[in-house]
């Protein structure tokens, strides 16, 4: 958490024959454990970082936490992350998304959790409104799997669900420090991004190193 990250990136497609423009946020530049807050809303994360505009703003709960092995050792105990080195987590509540303007069609992400978790999607900002849809993931933790070179976390699903009606948040749920999100992709059911090839390793998914680590590995 003492560490930023500097990088910036942020993949900007388009989709062949959607009619709207496909977004993925990678949370690529964000900072270790930092609120992302309005990093992707024309502001800043909790650390000062900011990143495109893309008028979207994530609740307080919702964390970048940074692969340990680009980040020091001090970081996330995770590998084979969509878009290397960051990713988006919690430690509290659930990663709450808003985007004022609405997207239709279709979302997805991936996703990585030693529990089962469910994202939700409504047609309110801050998960108001009316369910779209809901999307229950299966508990992915994997420790045979090999990485980049260390993170537990190593094995990455896709989540989609297409939906009608315009949506205004998201709810990305699990468990605290257990649940992980990349590649988060709007107005498309298949994200962008292929897990790089991959490891073995340690805890909780948040903290490899510290005593913090141990009083959250109950889950694991
Ligand atoms: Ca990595
Ligand atoms: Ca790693
Ligand atoms: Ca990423």
């Amino acid at each position: 958490m003492k560490i930023r990250a500097l990088a910036t990136t942020v993949a900007l497609l388009f989709a062949g024959a959607a009619q709207a423009d496909v977004i993925t946020l990678t949370f690529e530049g964000v900072g270790n454990q930092a609120s992302v807050n309005n990093f992707y809303n024309g502001g800043t994360d909790s650390l000062g970082n900011s990143g495109t505009n893309y008028g979207i703003q994530f609740g307080t709960n919702s964390l970048g936490l940074i692969d340990a092995d680009a980040n020091g050792g001090n970081g996330g105990n995770f590998a084979n992350e969509p878009s290397p080195s960051t990713i988006l987590f919690f430690l509290s509540g659930t990663a709450i998304l808003n985007y004022m303007p609405g997207f239709t069609t279709g979302f997805s992400f991936y996703y990585t959790s030693s529990t089962a978790a469910s994202v939700n999607v409504y047609d309110g900002l801050d998960a108001t409104g009316n369910l779209l849809g809901s999307i229950d993931l299966t508990a992915n933790f994997n420790n045979n799997c090999t990485g980049d070179p260390t993170g537990r976390f190593c094995h990455w699903d896709i989540g989609s669900l297409a939906f009608t009606g315009v949506a205004k948040s998201i709810d990305f749920g699990g468990t605290v420090d257990n649940t992980g999100y990349d590649n988060i992709t709007f107005g498309s059911t298949n994200p962008s991004g292929v897990p790089e090839p991959t490891t073995i390793a340690l805890l909780g998914l948040g903290l490899v190193g510290a005593a913090v680590t141990r009083r959250r590995r109950s889950n694991i």
